[in-house]
């Protein structure tokens, strides 16, 4: 009978019924009085190993509506939608191969989200879609502290821009600070002349994440700071369904307890990263990104940052 479910709680919500965005978000580009806003890149033209990540937004998504049923969303004891216009942007798009468009249309979309003080989620793709984000925010907050979960450092000093050179193409250009970012949970080459605070998946594994969230707090301070996370930081028994897994990383729990540490610091944006749903048939890595995406919003919610973009923008409205 239709209608049997009006009235309750849990009605337009069953996770495998209705459309989906993400965390079944208002689909919307109109970015008046929004606080925070999700956005896909389904992108994977710069991977070295094996692609896929161009069906993340999706698969996230997909799993979004499943993880944040359940609200609060735990361990949070407020619902975020109660108190903050949260939608979903929906995918930035350019025409496939065309990695310049990517980038430049992340840079000016993402760009027009950072210039009213919203709060911003990517999800991705590969890492490179993270380069254009930072691009946007430094503009609107400056140079950036970076927060970053990988196997890998990302700072390969090739001759390309890729999704294994971009934080050090980000470095030069003076988008973020090494000295005040961290990356945690690495474990292949660290270059021996990095200007990045590098925690590695081993030296991790034996703190308590508490102890990992007061050195990343000390290190980027009252810093505007992007958190970037590549699910391949965290072990592949947790994160399979990614190109370049590595056996030996952090365990998704860590993961977690990292992130709900970082809330009061002066995150702008973040980004999941490299969720690629060929290689994750039993789609635990793309609920593994959702359930850390939901964790970022709640993250950003609290940013000092983003208030303060928010009350000048207002103000400028109000004076025009
Ligand atoms: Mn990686």
């Amino acid at each position: 009978m239709p209608g049997i479910l009006s009235g309750d709680k849990l009605a337009g919500r069953i996770p495998y019924q209705g459309l989906v965005t993400f965390w079944r978000a208002p689909h919307t580009q109109a970015l008046e009085n929004v606080d925070l806003a999700v956005y896909g890149v389904p992108f994977d033209c710069e991977i070295f190993y094996r692609p896929g990540t161009r069906f993340g937004p999706r698969a996230i998504r997909e799993q979004s509506v499943y993880v944040g049923l359940a609200s609060p969303h735990w361990p949070f004891d407020f619902d975020l939608r109660e108190k903050h216009n949260v939608i979903d942007y929906g995918d930035i798009v350019f025409y496939p191969g065309r990695v310049e468009d990517m980038l430049s249309n992340v840079e000016n979309e993402v760009g027009e989200m950072s210039a009213r003080g919203i709060g911003t989620l990517g999800l991705g793709g590969d890492h490179l879609v993270a380069y254009p984000a930072l691009k946007a925010h430094a503009k609107t907050h400056g140079k950036l502290s970076l927060i970053h979960f990988d196997a890998h450092t990302d700072t390969h000093d090739g001759p390309f821009l890729n999704h294994g050179s971009m934080f050090i193409y980000a470095a030069r250009e003076g988008l973020i600070d090494p000295e005040t970012s961290v990356q945690i949970g690495i474990r292949t080459y660290i270059p021996p002349d990095t200007k990045f605070n590098v925690m590695t998946s081993h030296e991790c594994l034996d703190m308590k994440s508490k102890e990992i969230v007061k050195k990343i707090r000390t290190l980027v301070g009252d810093n505007p700071c992007y958190i970037s996370l590549d699910v391949d930081g965290m072990d592949p028994a947790y994160a399979p369904g990614t190109g370049t897994p590595l056996p030996g990383g952090i365990t998704s729990a860590m993961q977690r307890e990292i992130l709900w540490g970082l809330q009061g610091l002066n995150v702008v944006g973040c980004d999941v990263v490299e969720v690629s749903p060929p290689y994750d048939p039993s789609q635990v890595t793309s609920i593994l990104g959702a359930t850390l995406g939901l964790d970022m919003l709640y993250i950003m919610a609290a940013s000092p940052a983003l208030q303060k973009v928010k009350a000048k923008e207002s103000m400028r409205a109000a004076q025009s």
